[in-house]
């Protein structure tokens, strides 16, 4: 009899813990990889009970075809605003923000809520996550003692004078596998618009790359951050926070690579990272409940003080640590501000002249 009671108990916790399962609520997020905590993951789960199913990318082209085949299975996504988030809203690939299921939305920044307006005119599918400057990242030591301590340090030409790159080939030279960013700052360097998809100022983009094309280790978009970390590369053209992150991860490593976040002197571009909803999610509840966590000030003050990047959150200015505040790199003083770039966003036809111009630059052929 004693063992019948058992075995009816273990079937009945048995069937509640399955019960508790099938209602497992849940939200798929699909972001740039090194652009959160796990802190903050945890903290979401904790407080919603809603379980984070977390995937990464490090191409806005990679997450552009997942959403353009449909189903993506993803709830939330972290695409760059121009021009992959004007694109997916012209293509209607997401759903509309229910602005009641975020009250947070209050703490966002008006003025870069409202330099969205020409492709999301009411704010009704996108809000701001992360900026970030693309620049270079710079081991002071070994590119000193390659090229001269006194050489200006701060300009494109680092990556894009052969002479430099032959000296410079031999500690390691990496390339963002970005089309927007890499042919935006050859055409910045030869003063042309960042945006251009004229046929002359493609074919002097790829010659420029073409002759320091085989100095070039490699084209990729996240490699660099260890790489750079542990010394493995000394110049990499890269994104503003995850060139500071590897100085963080070097510093932490006591490893004495001095790795230091460079803003070209000829001007750079300034992307911003934004947050949506594809239309097809299955949990929109969810995503909306996760949207609403990271615009809480204090949970995106902890994520930039973090992973180094500033956020589009007015509120959370004064919750930064103070050396993230006043990090040049981070937050460029106006004079640097000035030089920045920010409307990428070719036309149709231009950004398919950039494709082609791109794919044949990153074969070498
Ligand atoms: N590791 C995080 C990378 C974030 C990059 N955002 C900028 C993309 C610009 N094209």
């Amino acid at each position: 009899m004693r063992a019948l009671s058992r075995s009816i108990l273990a079937a009945a916790i048995l069937f509640c813990a399955h019960a508790a399962q099938a209602q497992q609520r849940v939200v798929h997020v699909y972001n740039w990889s090194d652009y959160i905590t796990d802190e903050a993951i945890a903290q979401f789960q904790k407080q919603s009970g809603i379980k984070v199913v977390y995937d990464v990318y490090d191409s806005n082209e990679i997450l552009s075809s997942k959403l353009l085949a449909g189903k993506s299975g993803y709830d939330v996504i972290f695409p760059s605003a121009r021009p992959f988030a004007a694109n997916h809203i012209r293509a209607k690939l997401y759903a509309p923000l229910d602005k009641a299921l975020l009250p947070n939305f209050k703490s966002l920044d008006p003025a870069m809520m409202a330099s969205f307006r020409d492709f999301d005119p009411q704010n009704s599918y996108i809000v701001p996550y992360m900026w970030s400057v693309t620049g270079l990242g710079v081991n002071i030591k070994k590119v000193q003692a390659l090229l001269g301590s006194s050489t200006k340090l701060d300009t494109w030409k680092l990556l894009f004078d052969p002479a430099t790159t032959a000296k410079l080939k031999g500690c390691g030279i990496a390339v963002l596998d970005d089309e927007t960013e890499t042919l935006g700052a050859a055409l910045i360097y030869l003063g042309k618009p960042a945006k251009s998809g004229v046929k002359a100022d493609l074919d002097a983009v790829a010659k420029l790359y073409g002759a320091v094309r085989k100095d070039v280790r490699y084209f990729n978009s996240s490699r660099y951050i260890d790489d750079l970390a542990n010394g493995d590369i000394c110049l990499a053209l890269g994104y503003s926070g995850d060139i500071l992150q590897a100085r963080d991860r070097a510093v932490e490593a006591k490893n004495g690579q001095d790795i230091r976040f460079l803003i070209p002197s000829e001007g750079a571009i300034r992307n911003m990272d934004v947050i949506a909803i594809p239309k097809d999610a299955g949990h929109i509840p969810e995503a909306h409940a996760f949207i609403n966590f990271l615009l809480d000030p204090k949970v995106i003050a902890g994520i930039s003080n973090a992973i180094r990047y500033p956020n589009g959150n007015k509120d959370s200015t004064p919750l930064l640590a103070a050396d993230i505040r006043n990090d040049p790199g981070i937050y460029p003083p106006p004079a640097t501000m000035a030089k920045m770039i920010d409307d990428v966003a070719p036309s149709a036809t231009d950004q398919r002249a950039r494709n082609r111009a791109w794919t044949k630059i990153k074969s070498g052929k």
